[in-house]
Parts: structure tokens; sequence; C-alpha cells
């Protein structure tokens, strides 16, 4: 970004959120006619195709949500399932939620080794009268419906990261930054990765799950936007559905996943709601978020879509009937 964009940003911040407030619709930038699966970052691809043999065949969007989950979740990665990086006492807790077209959500928060957390999250949903799980409940919940309890073990890669990041013990949430990251993890891998999906099926019926372990060597108990319905995912019915990937933190701090939906709401394509959020983010840290992550994905309810990051290099695949393609979105600053 051009520095003095930015300070005339800051200057008219007031303004500038009165301007978008009264935003009409603008012409979509993409759209798509059926059903259409989004996920966050290279692997949504795969997580995509999990998803989209369920919607191609008329199935449910939350359905396919939770088969992109079980997809994930058995891969070995620094950032989503029981592979991935733990906290820093060495132990890897993860977070998840889903959400549907009726505002019904269940979401699971410091999850211990418990496999499917995005799954433990669906039964919460469908289940119990509550929404949030957490801890050691989260896991007597997920014991109770027939999970089984795993060893806790880190996988190979991650105590790896953890051995060396242990020499260190510097706590550097800079995240999803793959084209200018100035300090990647020690092993050379990069903190990221959270897998974030959006889906909307043939009877035009919105769902949307998140599953992450969070960000590598977090402060024990430390939960992120991820299982935070509002936060980092929301789905409305009516309108469309958001979902974030990025430092957790400030997404819980913006309301981003409701924030992107309600300026859909009120005209604005999926594209422009995440950038506004992405600038409230800007706008409110006091160096302009220059050194963190933040991106946010969007659906709306006529299948048109967009994203938008503070930092370049935050991608997402979308799938549809037309199209099956990793898309890397505009950010606030530039390469
Ligand atoms: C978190 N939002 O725990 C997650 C991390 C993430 O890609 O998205 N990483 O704050």
């Amino acid at each position: 970004m051009k520095r003095l964009d930015f300070l005339k940003y800051l200057s008219l911040g007031t303004l500038a959120t009165a301007a978008t407030s009264s935003c009409k619709a603008r012409t979509p930038k993409y759209s798509v006619k059926g059903s259409i699966m989004i996920s966050t970052w290279g692997d949504g691809l795969r997580t995509n195709a999990e998803g989209w043999n369920i919607l191609s065949k008329n199935g449910s969007a939350m359905d396919a949500i939770e088969a992109g989950g079980l997809w994930i979740e058995n891969q070995v990665n620094c950032c989503v399932g029981l592979g991935g990086n733990p906290d820093r006492d060495g132990i890897v807790t993860l977070d998840a939620c889903v959400m549907d077209h009726e505002y019904n959500c269940g979401g699971v928060a410091a999850l211990e080794k418990i496999k499917h957390p995005l799954s433990v999250a669906r039964l919460i949903m469908e289940k119990t009268p509550h929404v949030l799980f957490a801890g050691a409940g989260a896991q007597q919940f997920a014991l109770e419906q027939g999970f089984a309890l795993e060893s806790g073990e880190l996988s190979e890669s991650a105590a790896k990261t953890y051995k060396e990041w242990l020499i260190s013990e510097e706590y550097n949430p800079v995240i999803n930054i793959e084209n200018m990251v100035p300090k990647k993890l020690p092993n050379g891998e990069f903190n990221h990765d959270t897998m974030a999906m959006l889906a909307l099926d043939n009877e035009k019926h919105l769902a949307g799950g998140v599953t992450t372990s969070g960000m590598g060597f977090k402060m024990r108990g430390r939960v992120g936007d991820s299982p935070i319905i509002g936060a980092g995912l929301y789905v409305d019915g009516e309108v469309g559905a958001a979902t974030s990937s990025g430092v957790g933190e400030e997404v819980i701090r913006n309301v981003g996943g409701h924030l992107v939906v309600e300026l859909m709401r009120q005209g604005h394509t999926p594209e422009q709601a995440c950038k506004e959020a992405v600038m409230r983010i800007i706008k409110r840290k006091k160096n302009g978020a220059k050194d963190i992550q933040v991106g946010f994905v969007a659906l709306a309810l006529d299948g048109t879509y967009g994203a938008y990051s503070i930092q370049p290099g935050f991608q997402y695949a979308v799938k549809s009937e037309s199209e099956e393609k990793l898309y890397d979105c505009d950010s606030y600053y530039e390469k």
C-alpha cells in the first residue's frame, strides 16, 4: 500500500465507514449457478473435491462441509488436525465450528486427542442445546459420541518443528504471508493453513465450517477465531456466509465473519464486504496491521463470491459445475 492512501484512509476513517454503510449493490465479480464449495488455501482444492462428491449428487451443504473437514483432518499438516503444530507446552489443541442456513451452529475449542473436531462441532449443533464446548468437556462429549481417544503424540513434522521452536521460544504470529513473509518457522514452513469452508447446495442452503490446530506455539488455553461463531465463521441463510484465516485475535476483535455478512446484507458484493472488514482491522491496528495476516472469504446466496486479505498470498479454492480453481485474492499491501 501506497502510504499516502493509507494515511488518507486513517484520517477519513469515520467518513469511510459512513460511506460504506450506504453502499449499493455492485456488479458481482464472480458468480455461479447451482451448488458451489469454497475452501481456503491450496488444500482447499482437495476439500472442495470431497464436498463436491456430495453437492454434485444433490447432497446438503452441511454434509459437503463435513466431508471436507474429515479429509483435511486426516492429513498431517502444520495447521489442521492432530498432526498440527502444538501449543507452547507441546500439546495439540483443536478448534472447529460449523453453521447452517437456519442459524444452527456448534463449535469446539481447545479439544485434545480427538481426530475430527469439525464432526464433534456438528454433533454439538445437532444433539445439544448448546453452541460451544471447550477443553475437557468437549473431549468428554466427543468420547460419549463414540469418538476414539487418540494418543496425543506429536506428528513427526510437528515434533521437529516444536523442537526447533523451543530453541528460541519466540511466539511470532506471522502467518499466511507466503510471498513476503519476513520470517518462516524454523523448519521453513509457514504457520498457516486453517481450513475454512463455505458451501451452497442445490436447495440454495448455505453452510460453513472451520477446522484448525490454531496458531502454532500459542499460549496454553488460547482459543482463536475458528470456533467462534460470528468471528471465524458466520452463515445467514438469507444473505450469505463468510469465514476467515489468519490471526484470530484480530478477527475476534472485529467480529469478522458476522461483519462481512452484514456488509453483504447492506448491498456489498462478497469481495467488497471482505475488503471493508479487512480495512477495519488495518485502521484499528496502530501499525496498520503491517506484520499480520487476516483474510476473509465470502459467498452470497446468489452464488457470487470473493475474498480480500491484509497481505498478499492468501488463497482460496472454488469448485462448481463450471470451475475448479485456486485464486490468489487481492490484498491491501502489495508484494
Ligand atoms: C487462529 N485463525 O487460530 C486461526 C489460525 C489460522 O491459518 O487461520 N491460520 O487464529
